[in-house]
């Protein structure tokens, strides 16, 4: 039965930016699930998450966002979580079996929590303000890569020997860095794990690559800086 292809009744909405690291985790996906997706593009650059009509449909204005025949979701972890279990159960990128899942799901934690969270202290300031980050925050950036590096340094990907969830969801994070001139390539397990990645996931450099090159340019542009650095100063003359 064709749950969701291109015969399916309702077609999954997804809001989204192709530069955004979150999103490029959820397009890369649902291509390799082959879950089909209508786009439609919100530009952040234009602030147009924050009209009323997307305000409406995720208050917390952030893409991607989807909406299912209805039901909306927002957060690209827990998107990627749906689509296997809504529409490719049983699939071994999020398996069932009560460790694996929850090997899967730790990692899934890990990326969020502690790998996002580093990186977002050294990129936001800098792609958002063109502010130099502090060398504390890059040194906490390396330990949690190196920590990265380990992991893979033991398995093919981040769980185990195949692929799952995790390793989409950080691999589109992490790889944003090259758009920043942080090098992950000197990290020797991670770079051949990517290079692994680029042969798993159809579309890799189409998805991610080319959008990170292009967010690369945007940023060298000052595009984000145009936008935000006026906000910026404003907010710090209020402090
Ligand atoms: N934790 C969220 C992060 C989403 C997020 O920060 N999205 C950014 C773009 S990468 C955004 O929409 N920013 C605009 C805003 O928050 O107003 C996820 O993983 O989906």
């Amino acid at each position: 039965e064709e749950v969701n292809g291109p015969f399916a009744k309702m077609v999954i909405k997804l809001y989204y930016m192709p530069i955004s690291g979150p999103c490029r985790a959820v397009l890369l996906t649902a291509r390799y699930l082959n879950i089909h997706l209508e786009l439609i593009e919100v530009n952040l650059l234009k602030r147009e998450q924050i009209k009323q009509d997307f305000i409406r449909i995720n208050p917390q204005h952030c893409v991607p966002t989807i909406d299912d025949d209805g039901f909306i979701l927002w957060e690209c972890r827990a998107i990627m979580q749906y689509f296997v279990n809504k529409y490719r159960a049983g699939h071994s990128v999020y398996p069932e079996e009560p460790h694996l899942r929850a090997n899967v799901d730790r990692l899934l934690y890990f990326d969020i929590g502690t790998i996002v969270a580093a990186q977002v202290e050294v990129t936001a300031s800098q792609i958002v303000f063109g502010v130099t980050p502090d060398q504390s925050k890059l040194d906490n950036l390396k330990d949690k890569l190196r920590i990265l590096d380990g992991i893979l340094a033991e398995n093919d990907f981040v769980a185990g020997s195949t692929l799952t969830l995790p390793d989409i969801s950080i691999a589109a994070y992490i790889t944003t860095l090259a758009a920043v001139n942080f090098d992950i390539y000197k990290f020797e397990n991670i770079s051949r794990w990517i290079k692994r990645l680029k042969s798993t996931l159809p579309d890799f450099s189409e998805i991610n690559e080319k959008n990170v090159t292009r967010y690369k340019q945007m940023i060298e542009n000052g595009e984000f800086r145009k936008v935000y650095n006026p906000l910026y100063q404003y907010y710090k003359s209020k402090r």
